[in-house]
This record gives structure tokens, sequence and C-alpha cells, in this order.
């Protein structure tokens, strides 16, 4: 483990939103993140750095501590082992709501198992664990709403913000599974090793939140 503090935040949406809630919390990158390629990033604190990478690949470098803290999402962090991270904060932001979807309209056909397409294959097996459905669970990366069109699946489990996306591929949401928001996470052995640089950057972002 290396000297300061390393920051893993999610590419995308969840980094759009993170960047001005950090800079509240004093935290600013030196190059702009949406205007290079680069993937590490010094900031003004001499310590703390940032690193921009996949959303899923953020609390694998969190638990191995190849970053000390990282912002992912719910929908993310539910599909790892999250048991082992510190979640001391809710950033409230990236927020969306994971859902069970199928093809407007449709009757659930009677007999067979149901095949559930999704990126969320841990989450999609407890939530028809509970209701003691069998389903086929069919893992994808992407484009979701395809799978029902294209007869590769019954239902999918996905993200809904708007709900557009969903319509406009012939889907209407069936069940809500979970509310999802963005996330800090931190290294167990970092939190105790490197408190005196971290419990005081929590704080901050803890009153950026508010
Ligand atoms: O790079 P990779 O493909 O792995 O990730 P990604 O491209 O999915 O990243 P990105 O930028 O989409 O960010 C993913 C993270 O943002 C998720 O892990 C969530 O925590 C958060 N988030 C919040 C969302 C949404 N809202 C969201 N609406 N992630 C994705 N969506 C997608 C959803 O999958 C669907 O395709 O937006 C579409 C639905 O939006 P509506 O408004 O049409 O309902
Ligand atoms: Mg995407």
């Amino acid at each position: 483990m290396k000297d300061g503090i390393t920051i893993a935040v999610s590419k995308g949406r969840i980094l759009a939103e993170s960047l001005p809630l950090l800079a509240r919390a004093g935290l600013r990158t030196l190059d702009d993140p949406d205007t290079t390629r680069k993937l590490i990033f010094d900031t003004n604190h001499d310590g703390m750095r940032l690193v921009v990478i996949r959303a899923t690949d953020v609390p694998t470098y969190v638990l191995n501590g190849g970053a000390d803290l990282g912002i992912a999402g719910r929908d993310v962090l539910m599909e790892c082992d999250s048991d082992n991270l510190y979640e001391p904060l809710n950033l409230k932001i990236g927020y969306c709501r994971l859902m069970l979807a199928g093809p407007k309209g449709a009757t659930p056909t009677q007999g067979g198992r149901l095949r559930v397409a999704t990126k969320y294959v841990r989450t999609t097996r407890e939530y028809f664990a509970k209701k003691g459905q069998q389903v086929e669970i069919i893992k994808l990366y992407g484009s979701m709403e395809l799978a029902p069109m294209l007869g590769l699946a019954d239902l999918i489990v996905d993200l809904v913000d708007t709900g557009n996306t969903l319509k406009q591929n012939g889907l209407e949401p069936l069940d809500s599974i979970a509310d999802i928001s963005s996330r800090l996470i931190v290294n167990k052995a970092s939190m105790k090793m490197k408190q005196e640089l971290i419990k005081p950057f929590i704080k901050r972002l803890a009153q950026a939140v508010r």
C-alpha cells in the first residue's frame, strides 16, 4: 500500500456527479477527467489522487487495496463481497432503481422456467430465491432491453431512471428490487493504517453531501 490515499471513482455518470461533490469537499483534480485520457489524477491535496475506472472494477480495486477509497453504485456493491468493505457514506448521487421489467402487456407464460436476462446475477438470484421462484438467469454485460425482443429472455433486471429506455424498447416495469444511489467505500486495512488522512476526508465529504 502506497503513501497517501487513492480514491477510485466509477467513470461515466457517477464521475460527472462525483466531481462537483468532491469539489464541495475541497478536493479538485489538477486535470479535467472529461478532456484527457489519463486514468490517474493528481489533486490539490498532495497526498490524495483519483483514479477513474469501470464501475464494476471499483469494489475490486478497493477490496484488494489497489485503491483506499471508492465511489460506486449500490447496484455494483450488491454484486460483490461488500462485507469486506466499510461503507460509511451514502453520497446521494446516481439515483435510480433496480427493476424487474418485461414486454408491455405480456402475460407470464405458464409452465417452463422464466428466463431473466441481467448484468446483476447475484441480486437477481436472491430476489427470486426470496420469492421461492425458480428462474433461469442469463448473464449479459449490457443492453438488457434487447433480450426479450430477440427471444433470449422473458424478463430483464436492469437499472431504471426515467423509464424512457424501457418504454422505447416496448418494456414496462413490473417490480422494484432496490433503490440505488452511490456510496463511499473504504478498504478495511486502509481505514486502520491511514486513519489520519481518511477520517477527516470522510467528514468533509459528509458535510458536502448535506
Ligand atoms: O462502463 P460500464 O458499461 O461498465 O458502465 P456503464 O456504462 O453502465 O456506466 P454508467 O455511466 O451508465 O454508470 C453506471 C452507474 O451509474 C450504475 O452502476 C448506477 O449506480 C448509476 N446509475 C444511475 C445508472 C443509472 N442511474 C441509469 N439510469 N446506470 C445506468 N443507467 C442506465 C440503465 O442501465 C438504462 O440503460 O440508464 C438507462 C435507463 O435510464 P432511463 O432514464 O431511460 O430509465
Ligand atoms: Mg452504459
